[in-house]
């Protein structure tokens, strides 16, 4: 089942451990040495609920031992879909001691992404919460217990109906044994280029060493509060340094349900909040809200925004606006993870995404013959290091491309480097929408569209939005002309009921008769891009 293709060479893991990046320690251990060190301190606050140290140790351990009754074992893959509620912490602790890997699936996945995790992985357990933001989990979980064969339990944290209920599984403690640090910890999703999203295996060294090294740039310690307002199973929240980054160093997790201003910015003044991180459309929307609110905001020290690229404009804002210092965050769920550090002089951190996080990380940027640019050329960004994956889960075929033969991950970001070795992102040659940082896999989508018996071929770009930053834009050729009056509203309503992500359902259809090509044939979206682009100016004008 597992191939080994996730393992650094021998000569690398050695050269990491000899230089203390990576510890030995797995989750289950941090956390019982954190709960030695900060018993009785809060560790994840809600408003549902307060969790000191002791207690979050304490549950995992009695879950653990829940989910080991139910027959959950070392290695089992359990897909986990929760939103930003304490109950997350405690279950994927009890996983991490029981060595069972959780795959951290998005609360705005849905049936189609579902389905693909769950069976991708041979998952044996689903876990979900019972509702939330107005979507039942319970009823898309009816239909993943009953499609994918391997999955044999559904947990329901919240009102379980008729599947096993989170609040009935906290057993008496057993001892498990500890895993190997070496060993996978847990999934995180790609953002993705291909037809199907990719798994990106991630070990209890390299990720620990990750957080480690971010909450020393980010200049956490037990006294931050963090506050995470978008969704904590994502790489940026949960270890950016995030959430996890956060029990770390001894600090407190701050959980919010919601990312709006009217949610969020009462609890950083009501818990004192030092840290938080957005997305660029965030960002956008709570510099124009907190000049219009009276919250004391005086206790935060650092405004991260990441996951797309920031505006020079908006950035300058943050400092004058929040009255903290900005934090430009440019990573990957793959491992390289860039922050422009403190105490930056204004300009590198207005207009560069960072630099990396470790001295480990090693950087290249290339041409298309992957040769090396000249210094301060545009290239792609290629990198390898303590912290970066040597491979996707079960993708052979795939590694051959998204690695060099030395292991180098291919980013597919196009990126500069500043004369003080900074990076600008300038563009990207991977064939992927950012959406406000959510990830679209222009293939996965097209490969749904061409589901439909009316499309004969499919090609989706993005195309530039003031807010977002780009949106996503489906050019399609019908395959008749008597369909020319096929309703976009009906090829979108057909993707959802595919049970296709919200996010992913293109802002925009376009009918077109043919695709512009390139010289070797293949459909040129760069032109298809800027069609789209030119056609939209124009409407801007007209209006
Ligand atoms: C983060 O992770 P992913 O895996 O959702 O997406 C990674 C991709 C990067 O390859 C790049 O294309 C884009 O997202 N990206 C940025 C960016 N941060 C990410 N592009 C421009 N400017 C930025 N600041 O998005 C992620 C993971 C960990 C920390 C932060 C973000």
């Amino acid at each position: 089942m597992f191939t080994n293709d996730y393992r650094w060479p021998e000569e690398f893991a050695r050269y990491y451990r000899r230089e203390g990046c990576w510890q030995g320690i797995t989750f289950g251990g941090l956390l019982r040495n954190r709960a030695e060190r900060y018993g009785d301190r809060t560790a994840v606050s809600s408003k549902e609920r307060e969790i000191s140290y002791r207690e979050l140790d304490r549950n995992a351990d009695r879950l653990a031992a829940g989910f080991y009754q139910l027959g959950i074992r070392r290695k089992d893959r359990v897909v986990v879909q929760l939103p930003n509620k304490p109950e997350f912490f405690e279950i994927v602790f009890a996983l991490f001691r029981l060595g069972a890997l959780p795959v951290f699936a998005l609360p705005s996945h849905r049936y189609n992404e579902i389905r693909y995790f769950c069976a991708f992985t041979e998952a044996k357990m689903y876990i979900a919460a019972d509702e939330d933001g107005g979507f039942d989990y319970r009823q898309l979980a009816k239909k993943i217990i009953a499609d994918v064969p391997t999955v044999q339990h559904v947990v329901i944290a919240g009102d379980a109906g008729e599947f096993a209920s989170l609040g009935h599984l906290y057993e008496d403690p057993v001892a498990f044994p500890d895993v190997s640090s070496e060993a996978i910890a847990f999934f995180q999703l790609s953002g993705g280029s291909t037809g199907l999203p990719k798994l990106i295996p991630r070990t209890h060294d390299d990720y620990i060493y990750s957080l480690h090294a971010s909450a020393e740039v980010c200049e956490l310690d037990e006294h931050s509060v963090y506050l995470a307002v978008l969704p904590i199973a994502h790489n940026y929240p949960l270890s950016s340094p995030g959430v996890l980054g956060t029990l770390y160093a001894g600090g407190k997790v701050v959980l919010s349900s919601g990312a709006s201003p009217d949610e969020a910015l009462p609890l950083i003044e009501q818990e004192q909040v030092t840290i938080t991180a957005l997305v660029p459309p965030l960002a956008l929307i709570w510099l124009e809200a907190v000049p219009l609110r009276q919250y004391d905001l005086s206790s935060l020290k650092v405004l991260q925004v990441g996951g797309a690229k920031f505006n020079a404009e908006a950035a300058r804002r943050v400092k004058p606006i929040f009255g903290c210092t900005l934090q430009q965050v440019y990573g990957m769920a793959e491992g390289l993870v860039n922050y422009t550090r403190l105490d930056d002089p204004e300009e590198i951190i207005v207009h560069t995404q960072g630099k990396p996080m470790s001295r480990y990380d090693d950087i290249r940027i290339v041409d298309e013959e992957d040769i090396e640019v000249a210094p301060g050329e545009t290239g792609e960004l290629l990198t390898r290091g303590p912290y970066t994956i040597r491979g996707y889960y079960n993708a052979e075929l795939h590694n051959k491309k998204a690695f060099t033969a030395d292991g180098f991950y291919r980013t597919g970001d196009l990126v500069r480097l500043t004369p003080a070795g900074y990076f600008v992102v300038e563009g990207r040659a991977k064939d992927q929408i950012n959406r406000g940082g959510e990830k679209i896999a222009a293939e996965e989508v097209e490969n749904h569209l061409l589901a439909h018996d009316s499309v004969h071929d499919a090609a989706v770009v993005a195309m530039p939005d003031k807010y977002l930053g780009e949106r996503s834009c489906a050019f399609v050729i019908l395959r008749s002309c008597d369909q020319r009056n096929q309703n976009p509203v009906e090829l979108k309503a057909f993707l959802r009921e595919r049970g296709l992500a919200a996010y992913k359902i293109p802002d925009r259809i376009e009918v077109i008769d043919g695709f512009p090509k390139t010289a070797v044939g293949k459909v040129n979206k760069r032109v298809l891009r800027q069609i789209i682009a030119d056609k939209l100016q124009l409407h801007e004008k007209q209006a």
